[in-house]
């Protein structure tokens, strides 16, 4: 069987399986609001049609050349330190609304089980390209830390800035817990270079490029995201009025 037919047959189980893990986020009156009114027809129709999984790639189909895009070298000075000496000191931070705030090395997040996935990475701006991504599932993680009962957002907070304003972006816990929402720390089978976001991005594969966070510093756990920065969710949400939900 190839990787096609895999992925193929998966897609109805895994979407079942996904449905199965959503029940207690169903239940709950706030998410159910999230899932049938608010957000609008795109998500709407991307959760319900869609069947739930992006498609994933062979090999023989990844892209020669994988461009950059957006910030691909960090100023703080933190940041820079931590580049120097391979990130061997760097922590990644779980915290907000869990029982458990986490800080973990590169070991600590290579511990967890990690997933690999060939997908296509959609830029607004009108580029794409086909890539290998590895790490951790995102839900893993967020397990690990207790969810708390109130969190509705997971925030990720990055090392680089426009300007004065810091990148950051912002997902639901319905793509939190997407089998495919992983933080990568390999692309291509190599650690993630610093142009894409070493030393771990968010990949969010049903969502367009800008969703993507790299240089993830800080995931939390929130309640609310209108409280936060401009309150639009995201920095390309806040200064260039582009959609939060953007499902591709
Ligand atoms: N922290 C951070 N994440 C970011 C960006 C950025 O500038 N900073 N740019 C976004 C955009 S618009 C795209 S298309 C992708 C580009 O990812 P790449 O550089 O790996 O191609 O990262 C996204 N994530
Ligand atoms: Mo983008």
């Amino acid at each position: 069987m190839n990787r096609r037919e895999v992925i193929g047959g998966l897609s109805l189980g895994a979407s079942a399986l996904l449905l199965g893990g959503c029940d207690k986020l169903n239940a709950d009156p706030g998410v159910r609001k999230i899932l049938i009114g608010a957000e609008g027809l795109n998500l709407r129709s991307q959760r319900l049609l869609a069947g739930g999984l992006a498609r994933e790639y062979r090999r023989d189909q990844m892209s020669p050349v994988f461009r950059t895009n957006g910030n691909t070298r960090p100023a703080s000075a933190t940041y820079q330190a931590h580049a120097a000496t391979n990130f061997t000191d760097w922590r990644l931070v779980v915290d907000g609304l869990v029982a458990r705030p986490l800080a973990m090395s590169l070991r600590d997040l290579g511990a967890f089980p990690q997933r690999a996935q060939i997908t296509r990475h959609d830029c607004v701006e009108g580029w794409s390209a086909i890539g290998k991504w590895q790490g951790p599932v995102l839900g893993d993680i967020l397990k690990a830390a207790g969810l708390s009962e109130r969190a509705r957002y997971i925030v990720f907070h990055c090392a680089d800035a426009f300007g004065s304003r810091p990148y950051y972006e912002s997902i639901d816990l319905y793509d939190a817990f997407h089998p495919q929402t992983i933080m990568a720390l390999l692309m291509n089978d190599r650690r993630l270079p610093m142009g894409h976001g070493a030393p771990i991005r968010l990949r969010v594969e049903r969502q367009l490029g800008y969703k993507h966070a790299k240089f993830v510093m800080r995931i939390e756990a929130r309640e609310r995201i209108d409280n936060l920065y401009d309150g639009k969710g995201g920095y390309w949400e806040d200064v260039g009025d582009y959609a939060w939900y953007a499902g591709i």
